[in-house]
């Protein structure tokens, strides 16, 4: 017989611990990974202070994003921390050393597939941010009269998420600038090059104003077109600006053309706004995405419903 009471309340208290770990013992692994999946999520909201860590303000990612947390009830009490490209990459890099949790915005055509080789997408089943994106190429209106060559050269402009990413890739590894690298990528694939041109006449110092936006991926197709242009004896301007200037500018006139507009979900606000005043010269690339993107170690994050509000 135990005298010390608090003794035997410790005693108590094993014996407690000792059934309650059983129970849990006994439950199906299901059950188990479910507990810890909903514990885990609910401290990957705390350990980031509910927040995802976004990109420059005028993206059509981050407005997505937006609208993303407005959708989704589970992200009740998120918001986006809008800053730039490069400190999400800055960001996602100390996460990934560290191991730690992080959400950013993410998208392909990126080198970050290929720099970090263990990322995921998550799950989006409300389809905010869409499924496949193609990457459009806008004319103004009045171009193919007046520039015909330009027009049909961008017209025949087309290229794949891998040629894309391999100039991104490239220049963030060597350092070197994406116009000096897309410029040898035009020398290396000369196949290509010539059916973007086929039928396109050599012109004399014509001038040729693309509007893009920041980013490599738009820095990399611009200034690939722009090189084949020069080739056939355009004078190529390449102005990057935010979206909704790019917008504005093609269907103003102001620019000539851009092979910048990611459709249908990325840039779908503005491409409304402007539709009747650009043409539209379809896709010059295919399978583009956008999305909320993680390090696989969160294991139990697969999905954005996975995310448990503040
Ligand atoms: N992006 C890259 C851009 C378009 C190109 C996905 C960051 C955006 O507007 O979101």
């Amino acid at each position: 017989m135990l005298k010390n009471p608090k003794k035997q309340l410790t005693l108590v208290i094993g014996m407690l611990l000792v059934l309650f770990l059983a129970a849990c013992g006994s439950g199906n692994d299901s059950e188990e990974n479910a507990e810890e999946s909903s514990d885990s999520s609910m401290n990957v909201g705390e350990e980031i202070d509910y927040t995802i860590t976004g990109i420059e303000p005028g993206a059509g990612i981050s407005v997505t994003t937006e609208k993303a947390i407005e959708e989704y009830e589970n992200l009740d009490g998120w918001q986006v921390e809008q800053s730039s490209t490069a400190a999400m990459v800055t960001e996602l890099e100390k996460a990934i050393n560290n191991e730690e949790p992080i959400v950013v915005t993410g998208w392909n055509p990126h080198w970050m597939f290929t720099k970090f080789d263990n990322l995921k997408y998550l799950e989006d089943p409300q389809g905010v941010y869409g499924e496949v994106e193609q990457i459009k190429s806008l004319a103004r209106k009045g171009l193919e009269e007046d520039k015909p060559n330009a027009y049909k050269l961008i017209d025949q402009f087309n290229w794949t998420v891998e040629d894309m990413e391999g100039i991104m890739y490239e220049s963030s590894d060597s350092g070197e600038d994406i116009a000096t690298v897309a410029k040898q990528w035009v020398e290396d694939n000369p196949d290509k090059v010539a059916e973007w041109t086929e039928g396109v006449e050599d012109v004399d110092g014509v001038s040729v104003e693309l509007v893009s936006t920041p980013w490599d991926s738009e820095r990399a197709s611009a200034n690939v077109v722009a090189e084949v242009l020069r080739q056939k004896g355009f004078e190529v301007t390449i102005t990057p600006v935010d979206v909704a200037v790019m917008f504005e500018a093609v269907a103003n006139g102001d620019g000539d053309a851009t092979m910048a507009a990611w459709m249908p979900q990325t840039h779908a606000d503005f491409y409304k706004d402007f539709k009747d005043d650009f043409v539209d010269l379809g896709a010059n690339l295919d399978g583009a995405k956008i999305g909320l993107v993680v390090p696989e170690y969160m294991e139990d994050i697969n999905s954005i419903e996975d995310l448990k509000a503040k």
